[in-house]
């Protein structure tokens, strides 16, 4: 099987673009809110898709459209991007797996993991356990919001090492404190690195490519624009793959 972090560089040049689309859209839960949330979707995958490479869907979307809705959304249409299920799993090795079998069920090519949770058990095994389950794994390594350098980001040359050595895919790495982007590349990382915090959190679109990372990952900067292909389409033009 190739590689996520293959295939991750592949969409990148594929569609010139180095933006993953940060969906974190949802809507108050209903029975109905399902079938609403998967309509904001692909209305928001129709009219940004083409500048994108990945789209990242977080815990409020898939609370409120449900498993089955993504479901549909990822496997009836035909998309050109890849999809990342941002759950920040940070359990024992065991659960880890069970959750990483269903989201590939859904569809899902890569999760996201805190690496905290250590090696024995913990990101070693889970990594190993997503392998034979045939979903990538991408490791929190630092955070973007202040709060992170409380303790999260003090533990950030531990955290970047265990990353390595369990053989993540991809690490995200805060484009608010640019700083551990560098010390990646500096300490010999060469895998790749997706950074949040553009645009809503105040970092500036390209700062974190500038800085040696591979993807930025965009939220409301694009979805909660007025008009999110203008936006997502000027944003390209700083953010090209070459
Ligand atoms: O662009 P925004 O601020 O609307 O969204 C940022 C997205 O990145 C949002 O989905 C967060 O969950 C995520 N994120 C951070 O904002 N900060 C982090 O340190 C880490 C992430 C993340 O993607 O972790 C996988």
């Amino acid at each position: 099987m190739e590689p996520l972090s293959m295939k991750l560089r592949k969409a990148g040049e594929s569609k010139n673009s180095r933006i993953i689309l940060a969906v974190d859209v949802t809507k108050e839960f209903s029975r109905a809110s399902g079938m609403d949330v998967l309509l904001d979707l692909l209305k928001l995958f129709n009219s940004v898709g083409k500048y994108v490479a990945g789209v990242k869907i977080g815990l409020p979307t898939l609370l409120s459209a449900g498993p089955e809705s993504i479901y549909r959304l990822i496997n009836e249409y035909e998309w050109d991007f890849f999809f990342i299920a941002d759950l920040k799993i940070a359990d024992i090795s065991y659960v880890n797996s069970l959750i990483l079998s269903r989201l590939r069920e859904i569809g899902f090519d890569a999760a996201i993991i805190h690496s905290f949770i250590g090696r024995e058990k913990g990101l070693m095994d889970t990594v190993e356990a997503a392998r034979d389950i045939g979903i990538g794994v991408i490791s929190v390594v630092a955070m973007s919001h202040p709060g992170a350098n409380d303790i999260l980001n003090k533990n950030f040359d531990y955290l970047l090492q265990l990353s390595m050595d369990s053989g993540v895919d991809a690490v995200v790495l805060p484009a608010t404190f640019t700083e551990y982007i560098k010390r990646a590349r500096n300490a010999g990382f060469k895998g790749v690195i997706m950074s949040p915090g553009i645009g809503a959190q105040g970092a500036k679109p390209g700062s974190a490519i500038k800085a040696g990372a591979d993807f930025e990952i965009i939220g409301r900067m694009i979805y909660k624009s007025e008009d999110p292909t203008t936006t997502a389409r000027k944003l390209v033009e700083v953010l090209r793959w070459e």
